[in-house]
């Protein structure tokens, strides 16, 4: 049986050829749940989704990138691939590169990455080196060798990244029959919108799609560098895929946001937090922190009466992208809730305990 992941089912709209080796763990295809608690909340008018990113093989959607980047570095007979993470991409570029059959060296903010990513990056055999430095600088050092030394790199600066990325966008319009309203997403290094926005626009070129959506970005309020229009020297927040202080992609994520009439905003850690638990609480859905702050936008949004200028005859309907899922991050959902209390195995202790 063949393998089957984006590259197979988009081949039409990426730069692969026949002699591509298709490295692939069957990614994409990501359900698309509508968020029956938040369309709700939202008002009749609205249609709220999401795009659980979470499903994929590595639980994130850097795996769309990864499976295209991979497989051009195998194809340009490449031996080694360096990537710069706050976690996602080292645990995708390890698990592709393992695949692959090529050298994965990840270079990690020490400290500031999720437990889950990175057993996964350690788990694949990568070569993980902690730097005590932040993302940023974790970046230019991987730029650096890659410009110098035989390693392709893998971060989204790799326009492979991009191009594999942009398949999300084709399967919601594929799912909804055309583009949605609204986008909401997380934005760090700022390649995820970049890619979304390329895709929705290239759907609509083809004919494929009547619309498109304007694209809403959330950043976290430490680390914020795009809303406030500098580079931040020490990002800090809680959503630690998101803690970047100088994005990659930043013009881009500006374009996307102002071709889209849309826009580019803050959320707090105490918001993603609490986006967080609702997610997980009213709609079953495990998310990271990171990508709770595309929810913890949409519940800002839907509060200070942004969505209501809006005036469809159909319903509004809007996707919100959650990017990893919560198992990523274990720590930061036990912090986050009470802990189990400890009982003595008797019947009448546990009944009394949960009101019988
Ligand atoms: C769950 O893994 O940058 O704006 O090195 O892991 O495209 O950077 C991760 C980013 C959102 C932001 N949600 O996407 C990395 C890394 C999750 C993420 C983002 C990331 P971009």
């Amino acid at each position: 049986m063949k393998n089957y992941g984006i590259i197979e089912k988009y081949k039409k709209y990426l730069p692969v050829g026949q002699a591509t080796p298709i490295i692939t763990l069957n990614e994409g295809n990501t359900p698309l749940v509508f968020a029956s608690y938040l369309s709700k909340l939202a008002g009749e008018n609205f249609e709220i989704y999401l795009k659980c990113e979470g499903a994929n093989p590595t639980g994130s959607f850097k795996d769309r990138g990864m499976t295209l980047a991979i497989s051009k570095a195998c194809e340009e007979k490449a031996t080694a691939v360096i990537c710069a993470s706050t976690g996602n991409t080292s645990a995708s570029a390890a698990a592709y590169s393992a695949r692959g059959g090529i050298k994965c060296i990840v270079l990690i903010p020490s400290g500031a990455i999720a437990l889950g990513k990175l057993s996964q990056a350690l788990i694949h055999g990568a070569e993980v080196l902690a730097i005590s430095g932040n993302f940023d600088t974790a970046l230019e050092l991987a730029k650096e060798i890659s410009l110098k030394y035989p390693v392709t790199l893998v971060n989204s600066l790799n326009p492979f990244r991009i191009e594999g990325q942009k398949t999300g966008s084709f399967e919601i319009c594929d799912y909804l029959g055309d583009a949605p309203d609204f986008q909401i997403m997380p934005v760090g290094n700022a390649g995820n919108i970049t890619a979304y926005w390329k895709g929705y626009k290239e759907y609509k070129t083809g004919g494929l799609s009547k619309k498109l959506p304007s694209m809403l970005g959330f950043q976290a309020e430490g680390a914020c560098p795009i809303v406030k229009n500098k580079p931040i020297k020490d990002p800090k927040t809680i959503a630690t895929a998101i803690q970047i202080g100088n994005p990659a992609s930043w013009k881009s994520a500006l374009e996307a946001r102002d071709e889209s009439n849309g826009l580019i905003d803050i959320v707090t850690d105490n918001q993603i937090l609490e986006a967080y638990k609702i997610l997980a609480q009213k709609e079953g859905i495990f998310a990271e922190p990171a990508s709770a702050a595309s929810i913890a936008g949409l519940l800002k949004l839907i509060k200070n009466g942004y969505f209501r200028k809006i005036n469809t005859t159909n319903k509004c309907k809007i996707v919100c992208i959650l990017t990893g899922h919560g198992l990523k991050d274990p720590e930061r959902a036990i912090k986050s809730v009470k802990k189990p209390k400890l009982l003595r195995p008797n019947i009448k202790t546990i009944l009394k305990e949960i009101g019988y």
